[in-house]
């Protein structure tokens, strides 16, 4: 590193001191915390993109978002070339600059890890990182500090995209390495225009009747609702009501959203009794999350369809095509390709979930929280689907299915103009067009749920009644320091603190179908807590005793 580089990294940081006694953790989706407490991350994040752009030779994503989190907190997490998370091999150095005491330390960390990785600082390529923020009003200094960092590297641009959900700056940091256009718009065009395709290929007597037809969507009073709002413009075939779009004085994620929705089972703010029955969706607060649900006529309940049956959903839909483009009547066809179709889930599926996709006769694969984890194992497979019960995920499809895909379509194009096979292979490749790829994006999901409904004539009700979920319970347990729990297999076992898993798992016994574990959050300071059973009594009391023991390990009492 030139001494010109030197002194401006160390001038420039110099004006972005950590904050003191705080250690932070690029966690389950980067780093969250109080948004006051972050210019300086946000900054040191600034510059490890731009140096992930030097080594990839690639545009590279900076994202400014704390996303399902409470309004008052804000968070930083980087695009990779593909638009997906960032490398994990790259989380440790995120971890150690975030940290980094004083310039004169941050400065070395870079030096080395320069050297370490071999990127090429000095080269001809200059960094690029394309800058996203959610609707939080701390966005807005914190994108100042973000283009500080990347322009602390000689000769790196930052381009300010402006309010975005995540998906969409993942979405355009993909398009952009693929050469492709890569502003709103397009995003809209991608989205909207295989939808149409879906749309057309309906089958006859499949459509939904006009009392299934309005769908209500939450926007969490975050990005989402504005932007689906713009979507929507571009086809007519949706009726879609937007309300918590923010603009009606809501506070982010406060009562509304996918998160409030999901994890407390109630009715979000802005909607009531006269929506009873009716297909109703929410969004999380950058609209990466996608619940359906349903209002129940009594006590502001509802029936939660979460990503686990946007999973099955998807997965019968995919199933189906398959077998059609692979078949001719009763033959299977010369050309037969056997994609490999594969779901992941995490330890939050339901055990319903699972047992009614094994019976589907899918590959069901299991991995930590977390998207990065997901999206990996999904990556594994032809069409890999993936989906964490709280609505985040997407589909999967390999490059190779996807060139098989396109030249049959080709010779079917030439063989049988309208046949089923035919309307088969464009599905797919609509979907595959219409579903992000890089990461979880709701208002894609949402437009591939409405078409897939629409093609199988199902009612939100038919949809709901495809398995019936346990009862479960999700609780959050504030503890002194939640990196003292340890987990192994899919997070499923408590290794630490020991004794915690013995006595967990004695609780376990107690109850029917019980199912229960405990995990440190990546993205709040609490212990999270999951209980299934057979009755809803019965999980909240697994669940309530399992907390109590969290906090008799590891509360504040157990410290004192
Ligand atoms: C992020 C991740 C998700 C994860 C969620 C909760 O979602 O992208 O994969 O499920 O955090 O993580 P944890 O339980 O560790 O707090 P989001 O929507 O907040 O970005």
């Amino acid at each position: 590193m030139n001494e010109e580089q030197r002194s401006l990294l160390l001038k420039s940081s110099s004006r972005f001191p950590p904050p003191q006694g705080v250690k932070l953790s690029y966690g389950t989706a980067g780093f969250r915390a109080d948004a006051s407490i972050l210019e300086s991350t946000v900054y040191r994040v600034g510059i490890l993109a731009a140096l992930r752009s030097l080594k990839t030779k690639s545009v590279i994503g900076l994202m400014i978002t704390a996303s399902h989190n409470k309004v008052s907190d804000n968070g930083v997490k980087i695009a990779d070339p593909s638009g997906g998370m960032l490398t994990q091999n790259w989380e440790p150095f995120a971890d150690a600059l975030a940290n980094a005491s004083d310039p004169g330390d941050l400065v070395r960390l870079i030096i080395e890890f320069v050297k370490k990785e071999n990127i090429p600082f000095e080269g001809v390529c200059p960094a690029e990182v394309l800058l996203g923020r959610d609707t939080r009003s701390s966005g807005r200094s914190l994108l100042e500090a973000a283009k500080q960092g990347v322009s602390s590297i000689v000769g790196a641009i930052a381009l300010d995209m402006g309010v975005l959900t995540t998906p969409q700056l993942h979405w355009m940091v993909r398009a952009r390495n693929k050469s492709m256009k890569a502003s709103e718009v397009d995003y809209f065009e991608q989205l909207s225009s295989p939808f149409r395709c879906l749309m057309d290929l309906i089958p006859e007597g499949s459509k939904i009747n006009e009392m299934d037809d309005k769908l209500i969507v939450d926007g969490a009073n975050g990005v989402g609702g504005e932007k689906l709002a713009g979507l929507k413009k571009m086809f007519n075939s949706l009726v879609i009501d937007v309300r918590n779009s923010g603009k009606e004085g809501g506070v982010l994620n406060e009562g509304v959203g996918a998160d409030y929705v999901q994890k407390e089972k109630v009715v979000p703010c802005g909607f009531g009794p006269s929506d009873v029955g009716l297909r109703c969706a929410s969004l999380d607060g950058d609209a990466d999350r996608l619940v359906y649900f349903l209002v129940l006529p009594k006590d502001n309940n509802i029936d939660l369809i979460d990503g686990d049956k946007i999973l099955s959903l998807f997965a019968l839909f995919v199933k189906e095509q398959l077998a059609i483009l692979n078949t001719n009547g009763n033959e299977k066809i010369n050309n037969y390709y056997h994609a490999r179709l594969g779901v992941v889930q995490t330890a939050y599926a339901n055990g319903a979930s699972t047992d009614y996709l094994k019976k589907q006769g899918l590959e069901v694969l299991f991995t930590p929280t977390g998207v990065k984890y997901l999206h990996e194992k999904a990556a594994e497979f032809d069409i890999g689907i993936y989906f964490e019960a709280n609505g985040h995920g997407t589909i999967l499809f390999s490059e190779e299915f996807l060139c098989w895909l396109e030249a049959r379509d080709n010779e079917l194009s030439s063989m049988s103009k309208g046949s089923e096979q035919k309307k088969a292979a464009l599905r797919l490749l609509a979907v595959s067009k219409l579903i992000n790829q890089a990461v979880g994006d709701a208002l894609s999901g949402l437009l591939l749920v409405e078409a897939i409904l629409r093609h199988m004539g199902w009612s939100i009700h038919i949809w709901n009644a495809l398995y019936q979920d346990l009862p479960s319970r999700q609780l959050k347990v504030k503890v002194v320091d939640r990196t003292a729990v340890v987990t192994e297999n899919a997070e499923t076992v408590v290794v630490k603190p020991p004794g915690l898993r013995e006595a967990i798992n004695a609780e376990i016994a107690k109850y029917p179908q019980g199912r229960s574990f405990v995990r440190p959050s990546g993205t709040e300071d609490i212990i999270r807590v999951y209980a299934e059973a057979s009755t809803q009594d019965a999980a909240d009391s697994l669940g309530n005793s399992v907390a109590r023991l969290v906090d008799k390990f590891l509360g504040f009492s157990s410290s004192s």
